[in-house]
């Protein structure tokens, strides 16, 4: 063993020669090509492969010094990873784009389509997913020690085309081309049992016998930072039958129900629930969540006990964060573990338990409330049901020991009312030691809402940790004119200090500098024009404003307030043609969960709006209206440069934080926002005069609900707004089916529960000042520099440091040691 590490072996990439030495060497012995015979996926898998040699070394010291050092490691437990393409951000990071892209040139292959053929691994549906991602590119770039784990879906987040109007979904298959960033692990394999039952043996000891025992099989993807200097790992668990085919019955001829185990186990691991903020409930879902926590947690204590002998220290060197409620079955699966496997009582396994775990919240939507059945629970985690039983017990001691008023039924994990349930959130809030909303508003709606009872029990465990974004993706990659430009003029201090950013504010009062930040735009908008010409054959122009709303479809996030704004103008503009119009593009980009209707019937609308607009001759460039299909991370990365305009125009106190506002505020956009979520801290930052803030707040929506409010009379009393619905709901824009819209139109009518017709007159108002201020083009690209330097604090970097600090207990080097190559 020492010998063999004891061999130097070079892979490093000096210059372009050494690039295409190395590309060549892995088309013929990793790919098995003929450099003249080989394919843009050969070329593709052939510069992977050597770019991901380029992170080996790296990772394996970062290993070491893990392991040398006794660092405390922390585990990012999650569902979702919506990391997106990896090769021209490890390019980039590892500061090898010039040699790489030189390289392929001389070799007669195009750099930007071999980036473009990557498929966008879409293991995530929204927000979520994407933050996960964005986190562990910092937790690389902070040299913290750190696993995310999770599922390595076949199938990830559904494809969308958009048809007559409508969104279809057709199945992505990411890994059919092959991952060619991932090492597969055969010799990591975890037992996962499920169902059966517990007996309890004479001596009192509960025993679990599952009725079935299945494997979960890592891979591990290499995550780099800035510079690559420190490299973690994305261990994805497959699931696997415990033997592929039941030889007996094979030989009996029953062929098909041979290989029953085999696709039962590797259906845990196929597909991706396609929804965000809604929950399923299903006994697969249970499954999936259970299978690679379980695994999970086996790993990270089989890599514990590798180096340390007392188990009750696990805290001080472990870390474990839950994203979301999804994993918080890690709560009854550690103690199960240190319980069963390993000895302790339950009364010091709980400590443990609470010492090592921590909870992200990431919305406050009932309806995403995770809660399973006691029946479907117990059939599929019989052992684990009495954890929680024997957790809730001593929890409700201390909750009735407490002289408050509490309503005990409420703060029990086990419903015991009419629904019968275990409440997940209850359990990660009793079983983690911090529990934290994702922005300051988020984490303040926790308390008085969803967890006002734990809240009270628990005071304290709480807090807010603001979201925040990868500037190497989100700037630094994404938007190469931009980013050009900051570095020629600020140095490159901010791609690893994003708060270093702010020294580009002075500059805001710079009329030459102001020229070429708007050229910057210039040059992404032009992009961007000709993408969505070859894509949705719509032809606009880029002096437009290009008001963007990219996200998840939902009616929380209000994508019909936008809509039914565009109608309002439609309608002004065809009564005065000839008046002082400020040319707007509307740009949407968004997946509907396909079992939601109202999402996919606005979708339609938007469309039905688009195709009446786009093809009247009266308002030309006037207004344009683009659905781009299939948005994904990819997509985002060539929109979110080209804004002007940022949509963040959720009901008050629904979006717990927001990304895409932090990702389109960096790159030079605008906010029109209602004081929700973080916009409500980017306000704050970019002072209310370089923002448009409009609306009801948190505070006025959660009186009405007290109140009740009646959207009859407000519609009946805007005269716009009720020409707008008379349109929709009477068929304007839909005359071959006119009661198309109807449903969307009796939903505003009679339970507006979003809030539409509330904020629509304030809505159009701030629009109308928005038109104003584009037109004044110093001004605007002024207020524009300005949000880019003030955002630099929604920095990924910054949210993991508070992570580490105020939740995991570890270090993290200061922004100065990160630039000048510490680590
Ligand atoms: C999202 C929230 O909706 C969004 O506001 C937030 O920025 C993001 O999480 C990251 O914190 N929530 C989800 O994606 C989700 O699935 C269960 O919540």
């Amino acid at each position: 063993m020492n010998a063999a590490t004891a061999v130097t072996l070079s892979r490093r990439i000096e210059d372009a020669e050494d690039v295409k030495r190395l590309i060549i060497e892995k088309l013929k012995y990793a790919v098995g090509k003929d450099p003249e015979h080989s394919v843009r996926q050969d070329w593709s898998a052939a510069l992977i492969l050597a770019v991901r040699d380029q992170l080996v070394d790296h990772w394996m010291a970062s290993t070491r010094r893990a392991y040398d050092q006794d660092q405390k490691r922390v585990y990012y437990l999650s569902m979702e990873f919506l990391i997106g393409r990896l090769l021209k951000d490890t390019i980039i990071n590892l500061g090898l784009e010039a040699p790489v892209r030189e390289a392929l040139t001389e070799l007669g292959a195009d750099y930007d389509e071999i980036l473009r053929s990557e498929p966008d691994a879409a293991l995530g549906n929204g927000g979520l997913g994407r933050l996960a991602a964005c986190f562990l590119d910092s937790m690389s770039t902070l040299g913290i020690p750190a696993h995310g784990y999770g599922i390595r879906y076949e199938n990830g987040l559904f494809r969308q085309s958009i048809r007559d109007g409508w969104q279809a979904e057709e199945p992505e298959d990411w890994l059919v081309t092959g991952h060619n960033w991932e090492f597969e692990r055969p010799e990591v394999v975890y037992n996962i049992p499920f169902g059966g039952e517990v007996i309890t043996t004479p001596d009192g000891k509960p025993i679990w016998h599952p009725a079935e025992v299945m494997l979960a099989a890592a891979y591990d993807t290499p995550i780099a930072g800035w510079r690559g200097r420190h490299v973690n790992t994305l261990r994805l668990w497959a699931g696997k039958p415990a033997k592929r085919v039941d030889l007996d019955r094979f030989n009996r001829g029953e062929y098909l129900s041979a290989m029953e185990a085999a696709v039962r186990a590797e259906t845990v691991s196929r597909i991706l629930y396609p929804d965000d903020t809604t929950e399923e409930g299903k006994n697969l879902r249970l499954r999936q969540e259970f299978f690679f926590t379980s695994a999970s947690l086996q790993d990270l204590l089989r890599r514990y006990l590798s180096s340390h002998d007392d188990i009750t220290k696990l805290p001080e060197k472990v870390a474990i964060q839950l994203n979301d409620t999804h994993p918080a079955i890690a709560v009854a699966e550690l103690m199960r573990l240190l319980v069963d496997t390993h000895g302790l009582s339950m009364e010091v396994a709980f400590q443990l338990t609470r010492n090592t775990l921590s909870y992200t919240n990431h919305t406050l939507m009932p309806e995403a409330l995770e809660r399973w059945s006691l029946q479907l629970f117990g059939s599929v985690l019989p052992r684990h049901l009495d954890i929680i039983r024997w957790i809730d017990e001593q929890h409700l001691r201390t909750a009735a020991a407490a002289k408050r008023t509490l309503d005990l039924e409420r703060v029990r994990i086990v419903d015991h009312t009419n629904g019968q349930g275990v409440r997940m959130g209850h359990l990660a809030f009793v079983g983690s030691h911090r529990v934290n909303g994702v922005s300051a508003l988020h984490a303040d709606l926790m308390k008085q809402t969803v967890f006002h009872d734990l809240d009270s029990l628990y005071p304290s465990r709480i807090l807010g940790v603001t979201n925040g974004v990868t500037p190497r993706r989100w700037l630094h990659s994404c938007n190469k004119p931009l980013s050009d430009l900051l570095i020629e003029t600020i140095g490159e201090d901010w791609i690893g200090d994003l708060e270093a950013i702010e020294a580009v504010a002075p500059y805001a009062e710079d009329a030459a500098f102001r020229e070429r930040f708007r050229a910057a735009k210039h040059e992404n908008k032009c992009r961007l024009v000709t993408e969505i010409q070859s894509r949705v054959g719509i032809h606009v122009s880029p002096d437009a404003m290009f008001d963007v709303q990219i996200k998840r479809m939902h009616e929380y996030k209000r994508q019909l307030l936008n809509i039914m704004e565009a109608v309002a103008q439609y309608f002004a503009i065809r009564n005065d043609p000839a008046a002082d119009w400020t040319p707007r593009v509307k740009i949407f980009g968004g997946k509907a969960a396909p079992g939601y209707e109202m999402a996919k019937l606005i979708i339609k609308l938007i469309n039905d709006v688009a195709r009446a607009v786009n093809s009247d001759p009266v308002v030309g460039d006037r207004l344009k209206i683009v659905f781009l299909p299939n948005y994904n991370v990819s997509t985002a990365e060539r929109i979110i440069p080209a804004a002007d305009l940022s949509e963040q125009i959720s009901t008050a106190g629904m979006e717990a934080s927001g990304t895409g506002n932090m990702k389109l505020a960096l790159n030079g956009a605008l906010t029109i926002g209602t004081l929700d979520g973080a916009n409500v801290e980017i306000c704050d930052r970019v002072g209310r005069d370089n923002i448009h803030i409009f609306g009801l707040t948190a505070e006025d929506v959660a009186n009405y609900r007290v109140s009740g409010y009646d959207s009859r009379a407000v519609i009946d009393g805007n005269e716009t707004l009720k020409t707008v619905l008379d349109a929709i709901g009477s068929g304007v824009f839909s005359p071959e089916d006119p009661n198309r819209f109807r449903a969307i139109v009796d939903r505003l009518s009679y339970d507006d529960y979003f809030f539409v017709t509330a904020d629509f007159a304030a809505y159009l108002d701030e629009q109308r000042k928005v038109d104003r201020a584009f037109m004044d083009k110093e001004d605007w690209t002024r207020r524009t520099i300005l949000n880019t330097a003030r955002v630099g604090w929604f920095s990924a970097d910054r949210a993991i440091r508070d992570y580490a600090r105020e939740i995991w207990n570890v270090e993290t080097p200061s922004a100065e040691e990160i630039n000048q190559g510490g680590q």
